[in-house]
């Protein structure tokens, strides 16, 4: 299945039916299952990625290679082109530099990380001067997050007034995606936001003081800190002790800024931050838990969050659910269904930090959703129904990684 979504030789599409371009988090995470048992494919799709790095260092979220209908928004919607290559105008959270890390301690080969320790450090570098404030990332789209239509972002959104904007959806044409899809209420304001970004060319300095969505997304920062563990990580490999300590301090001035600023005791949780209104946003998500993948939370928060993850996470047949709270929807995209790229970040997460055996079962259930319902993109955790695209990249490069008998969490290395 991967063969086939792989296009010219070196990049995977998500899923052929629904997003038929090269996406940022999607290629980190295929890269990250590839590293294994397909080491030269794994360093191809991060090559195309960061071929795609714009001269800022932002390396997008979207990256049109070839024509292909069925997508919206589409290269036409996005107007981008840059030295000849079209892509979109935003980033997604930089799992990418795992990616690397991943790829160079099962290859063993110096030469990975020669290649890519300039580009993702620029990406790095790129997410510290443009999109930071207070030592906490932001993002100015759901689209960003990766999980567009979070609980979370409504307060947010609610406060956009898009009018009617003219666009056609391509992705309704998928079965049940009035079900399982974003509603058009969100649609409305993602092209409100794509659109006043393009309208100001994209440009950073204007669009912190304009959008309103500025959200320091605890998920992205969480792999953001991680990002800077493994870049320090990477800077050890090469001998660069002074860069190896500067992104070690780095990662940690965001990890305390998370700690101090996100922690919402009453949800025993992580939550996202608002700089547009100065509010947090109280929802209890499983991005709040993948900040165990970045190491963030002192001893008694992580008590706490795993607390949270046993009662409102792991409570249905399959673990973990997205979201708990009352706009739960257990087959809406990311309002509940279990998804396996959050499953990997949770799990490593709980590897990293000594509980194996919670890492473990979480990695159980995910093979066992998988070898029942196939590659999809969510699933139900109640019933396991397959949910989305059926045939999706991330799912299977992931369950890929996981089925390797000689498994060991990569997380050790970077502590
Ligand atoms: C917008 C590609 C992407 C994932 C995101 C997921 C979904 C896109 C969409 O698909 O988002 O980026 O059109 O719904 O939410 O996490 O990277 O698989």
């Amino acid at each position: 299945m991967l063969e086939s979504n792989r296009r010219e030789g070196s990049y995977t599409v998500p899923s052929e039916d629904l997003y038929p371009f090269q996406w940022n988090w999607d290629s980190a995470f295929i890269a990250v299952g590839l590293a294994k048992e397909r080491p030269e494919k794994a360093e191809k799709e991060l090559e195309s990625l960061v071929e795609a790095q714009w001269d800022n260092g932002m390396i997008p979220q979207i990256i049109f290679w070839q024509e292909a209908g069925g997508y919206f928004p589409g290269p036409g919607e996005w107007q981008i082109e840059r030295d000849g290559v079209k892509t979109s105008g935003i980033t997604q959270p930089p799992v990418a530099v795992h990616a690397v890390t991943e790829l160079y301690r099962e290859t063993g080969e110096e030469s990975v990380l020669e290649k890519f320790a300039g580009p993702m450090e620029r990406y790095l570098e790129w997410w510290r001067e443009e999109r930071s404030i207070d030592d906490l990332v932001y993002v100015r789209h759901p689209w960003e997050t990766g999980m567009d239509d979070s609980p979370a972002w409504e307060p947010v959104m609610e406060d956009i007034e898009p009018g009617s904007p003219d666009y056609e959806r391509e992705d309704l044409q998928l079965e049940d995606a009035e079900d399982e899809r974003p509603g058009d209420w969100d649609y409305d304001r993602y092209v409100y936001l794509l659109r006043q970004a393009r309208e100001n060319d994209w440009d950073e300095n204007t669009l912190r003081e304009l959008s309103p969505f500025r959200v320091a997304d605890v998920l992205t920062n969480s792999i953001f800190v991680r990002a800077c563990r493994e870049l320090s990580y990477i800077h050890r490999q090469l001998g660069n002790t002074r860069k190896e300590r500067e992104w070690r301090r780095k990662a940690e001035e965001t990890a305390e800024a998370i700690r101090d600023r996100l922690w919402e005791s009453e949800l025993r949780n992580f939550v996202s931050y608002d700089f547009a209104a100065g509010r947090k946003l109280r929802e209890n998500t499983v991005a709040g838990l993948a900040s165990l993948y970045g190491g963030i939370p002192d001893a008694d928060q992580e008590e706490k969050l795993l607390q949270n993850m046993e009662k409102n996470f792991m409570e249905h047949r399959y673990g973990c659910a997205t979201y708990s709270g009352e706009e739960q929807d257990l087959d809406r995209y990311w309002r509940g269904p279990v998804w396996i790229n959050t499953n990997w970040l949770v799990s490593e997460g709980l590897d990293y930090r000594g509980h194996e055996t919670k890492a473990e079962r979480i990695r159980e259930q995910s093979i066992e959703l998988i070898e029942e319902n196939g590659f999809s993109e969510y699933f139900n955790p109640e019933s396991a129904e397959p949910r989305g695209s059926d045939r999706f990249s991330w799912t299977a490069a992931l369950y890929l990684y996981w089925l390797d008998e000689s498994y060991t969490s990569s997380s050790m290395s970077t502590q």
